[in-house]
């Protein structure tokens, strides 16, 4: 790794570094900046001075091109192992950029189980331009064998899904599609495991992306999105929609993600411990009917699980005995677990998806895939792992006894 590059592309010996290392010194190479900085600059300049018309060092105005977003960019795809990366103003900026790639009378075909925000941009926005959106249950291919069209431009996923964790076998997702229609663009949505515990692009995805509100900045101060993909004809299609849209993040933002992602290998690994001990605790409890975690022997898809997570990251569901009056006493008890939309930040989290998260789904929709009143999903923290099951035991116990 040559820490004396200026302004090039990604370094590629880096790649063969370990994630934590990548995470420290992808992008941040001191010589690009005359100063050489340790910490990439917060460049917030709106334009950049030109040698002559036309002429410049590689930016010319802040929407098409930043060195502070750079930064972040070039450490995002060396920790998803691809050749290049984007970010944008949100996850969902980052879906509709991606949706340009499409026009009227395409089709898409979806997981049925998606962030309600998600399924809203899908059913209400992109709907409107004339393109067809069919919904399936990604957890079985042939579903999604059944569902492909000749128009089917576009394969969207989550695995696991949010919120009730479902998996979907991406390699065999991703051959049954390119089998159908290799122009087919496949994107999984990684954002509740990260690139720290899934790397979607080496089971032959196109896009991998990413709400990095969640794990990636890892502090709940931060909206953010990114894609990152090895076919540079989709890197350059983005880029022109990128810039063309306009929905880019800002320079600050760019430096608080940059500086979050250091940390993401270890935040991940406290995150899956707690999430660990939390989800056996609540599988013993009295009020709790049911629990699904990834790293639970008891999830229906732990073989997929184990084939291509390298863990299990910190959401953890669970369906409490009782109604949404038992729910609200639980939620009321907690004194740790702040109930909050979001998820994946140093802070543990607690959310009823029904009414919350997942409310802008149809509610025939709710129904069929179970999330109900009694549904709770916690994002579970970095806190200590005693402090958090206790916070837990207590709400229960109150709950319980009423
Ligand atoms: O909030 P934003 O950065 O726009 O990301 C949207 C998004 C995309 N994909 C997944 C899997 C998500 O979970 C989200 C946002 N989710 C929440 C806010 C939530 O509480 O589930």
């Amino acid at each position: 790794m040559s820490k004396n590059q200026v302004n090039g592309d990604v370094d590629h010996d880096l790649y063969k570094l370990g994630f934590g290392t990548r995470a420290l010194h992808a992008g941040q190479e001191p010589d690009q900046w005359n100063s050489r900085a340790v910490v990439p600059p917060i460049v917030m300049s709106t334009t950049f001075a030109q040698f002559a018309p036309a002429v410049h060092a590689g930016y010319e105005y802040g929407r098409s091109g930043n060195p502070t977003r750079n930064s972040l960019q070039k450490c995002l795809a060396s920790l998803d192992k691809a050749k290049f990366a984007l970010v944008y103003a949100s996850g969902l900026a980052t879906q509709a950029n991606i949706t340009q790639l499409l026009k009227e009378g395409d089709n898409i075909v979806a997981g049925d189980e998606l962030y309600g925000g998600t399924n809203r941009y899908f059913r209400t926005c992109a709907a409107k331009f004339g393109i067809s959106i069919d919904y399936v249950n990604f957890s079985k291919p042939e579903n999604v064998e059944r569902a492909l069209k000749s128009n089917t431009k576009l394969v969207w996923f989550e695995t696991p899904t949010n919120p009730l964790l479902k998996v979907t076998d991406i390699e065999a997702i991703c051959k049954i599609v390119k089998k159908f229609n290799s122009d087919i663009i496949i994107v999984v949505d990684n954002t509740f495991l990260s690139p720290y515990f899934q790397s979607p692009l080496n089971f032959g995805v196109d896009i991998v992306m990413n709400s990095i509100t969640k794990y990636i900045n890892g502090h709940s101060d931060v909206i953010m999105g990114s894609i990152s993909t090895n076919r540079s004809d989709l890197h350059q299609q983005l880029k022109y929609v990128q810039n063309a849209v306009g929905a880019v993040p800002s320079p600050f933002d760019c430096f608080l993600v940059n500086r979050g992602m250091k940390t993401l290998a270890l935040r991940m690994e406290q995150h899956q411990k707690n999430a660990l001990a939390v989800a056996k605790f609540l599988e013993e409890h009295p009020l709790v009917r049911k629990v699904i975690y990834l790293g639970l022997k008891s999830h229906p898809q732990y073989d997929v699980i184990k084939k291509q997570c390298s863990g299990f990251g910190g959401m953890v569901c669970m369906y409490i005995n009782g109604n949404l009056e038992t729910v609200k006493a639980f939620l009321e008890k907690l004194k740790l677990f702040t109930l909050a939309e979001s998820l994946g930040a140093v802070e543990s989290l607690v959310e009823v998806p029904s009414i919350m998260t997942h409310a802008s789904l149809p509610p025939e929709l709710r129904k069929e895939l179970g999330i109900d009143d009694t549904l709770v999903r916690l994002s579970v923290g970095i806190e200590n792992t005693d402090d958090l099951i206790q916070d837990l035991d207590q709400a229960l116990k109150y709950a319980n006894s009423l």
